[in-house]
């Protein structure tokens, strides 16, 4: 994992963004960000029922995966947006960004690989993109049934009681 400010130039969104000013774990946990690196299973297993995780399934995002709508889903994936509930991802393979607005709403980039778990909390306004090489194999954990709406940003969005809350714990 490393983080660091998204720099804001045009380009593709699968190229690093790396502004050169890095962010700290500290930063993102004030955010409610958690980073956690589980090289086993069960590491992951104890968070989900530590949190009260039940179910999970595993997504493959890439051309040979997912052929022609490969393309879509990536600009899918990428558009900002939240959730309701809170958002646990861990990296069974590959790479990909998780981007994620700081306090002054400016984007931080997470590059996660292999092993790498990340807490998203309900609210946070935040987008996901594969890197240059096209593939990430991803587990998705969920505390109840797999829903997972995202609710992209707009003056309805930012009104949202759960994205309320969420600015509450950050100031
Ligand atoms: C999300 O919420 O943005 C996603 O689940 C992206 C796909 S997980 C690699
Ligand atoms: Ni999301």
């Amino acid at each position: 994992m490393r983080a660091y400010w998204y720099d804001n130039k045009p380009g593709d969104q699968r190229e690093p963004h790396d502004s050169g000013r890095e962010v700290s774990e500290e930063t993102l946990a004030k955010l409610g960000v958690f980073y956690r690196h589980c090289p086993t299973i069960e590491q992951v297993d104890k968070i989900a029922v530590e949190r009260g995780y039940k179910n999970r399934d595993q997504l493959i995002v890439s051309p040979e995966a997912m052929g022609a709508i490969y393309e879509d889903k990536v600009k899918m994936f990428f558009a900002e947006h939240l959730h309701e509930d809170e958002e646990i991802r861990y990296i069974r393979d590959g790479e990909g960004y998780f981007d994620v607005r700081g306090v002054d709403d400016e984007w931080i980039r997470i590059a996660l690989e292999k092993d790498d778990l990340i807490v998203l909390p309900a609210g946070i306004y935040h987008r996901f993109t594969t890197n240059d090489k096209n593939y990430v194999q991803a587990m998705r954990l969920f505390q109840d049934e797999p829903k997972w709406t995202a609710l992209n940003r707009g003056a309805d969005v930012d009104a949202n009681p759960h994205r309320k809350t969420y600015l509450d714990t950050i100031i």
